[in-house]
């Protein structure tokens, strides 16, 4: 399975997501500038890829072309991280929309392997879909990031591979999302059954917990040799009664952890390794 020496550990940030107003949390990093001087901030702490979810002028989410290729280029240009774009979206984004996500050209995209509850909402991916932003992605160059909500996504990972083979790049990087209510739980056991179940071909794995599983999560991942997504995409607190202030602090958090678990996070360029994605 993993083949990084485990000495090493990927730290992705998600900084922004789709969920959260910039109202309910103004220190979410929702302009472009926001998003650079984060993305700074972040690979200076340990960061070495990016997963990045867009706001329009009034800070809702959107998946504008324009606005995509201009907050990769600027990603480009500020940072030396691996630039990956959110095929997800929002929960009210169509899937023609989705699909042209990658149009911006950029060098990984998530790529969710199934439809899940996702709190009072339904985050769609049927399978005919999820087949076709494959194939694109394979035509386009771009690596994806497989995003298991729940075991039968692993499942599922099987299937594509059997029916359109490798990703782009040979790699297979897949993440954990655990937590979501609707999906797997954010638990130890439930991360040992998803890899467990993980296809053979898969050489890169990561975890993120939704909320108060993101410890558990963390702690489960690094004893297991996973690498780790953080970011307020997925947890607005560092602890009870304490907001993040800035990303910067999950990824800080990460490296401690890290540390503590004798690895030391990737540079981007290892991680552009360990991804397969285009020099
Ligand atoms: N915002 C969620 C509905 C992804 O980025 O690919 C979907 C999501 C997954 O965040
Ligand atoms: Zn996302």
């Amino acid at each position: 399975m993993p083949t990084t020496s485990p000495d090493q550990i990927l730290i992705a940030v998600a900084p922004t997501g789709a969920e959260t107003t910039k109202q309910d949390c103004p220190q979410l990093p929702t302009t472009l500038e926001e998003l650079v001087q984060t993305a700074q901030e972040c690979e200076a702490a340990g960061a070495a890829m990016i997963h990045v979810h867009i706001r329009d002028a009034d800070h809702h989410p959107t998946l504008d072309q324009s606005r995509l290729r201009d907050t990769v280029q600027a990603l480009r240009e500020g940072t030396g991280l691996v630039v990956q774009l959110s095929t997800g979206g929002s929960v009210h984004d169509p899937l023609e929309s989705r699909l042209k996500v990658l149009d911006a050209e950029p060098d990984s995209c998530s790529l969710t392997m199934g439809t899940t509850n996702f709190g009072d909402d339904v985050f769609s991916n049927p399978w005919p879909f999820v087949c076709e932003l494959y194939q694109l992605s394979q035509e386009r160059q771009v690596v994806p990031e497989f995003e298991l909500f729940d075991l039968g996504h692993v499942h599922a990972l099987r299937r594509l591979i059997d029916k359109f083979g490798l990703p782009y790049g040979g790699k297979v990087h897949c993440d954990f999302v655990m937590g979501v209510p609707g999906g797997m739980p954010g638990t130890a056991p439930a991360l040992v059954a998803g890899v467990a179940l993980l296809p053979g071909e898969v050489t890169s794995w990561s975890a993120t917990g939704i909320g108060r599983s993101t410890l558990p999560v963390m702690l489960a991942a690094l004893s297991m040799g996973g690498h780790l997504r953080v970011g307020m995409e997925d947890v607005l607190t560092l602890a009870k009664g304490v907001p993040v202030e800035r990303n910067a602090q999950l990824v800080e958090r990460a490296v401690a952890a890290g540390r503590v678990a004798q690895r030391r996070a990737m540079t981007p360029d290892e991680a552009r390794t360990l991804l397969g994605v285009r020099p």
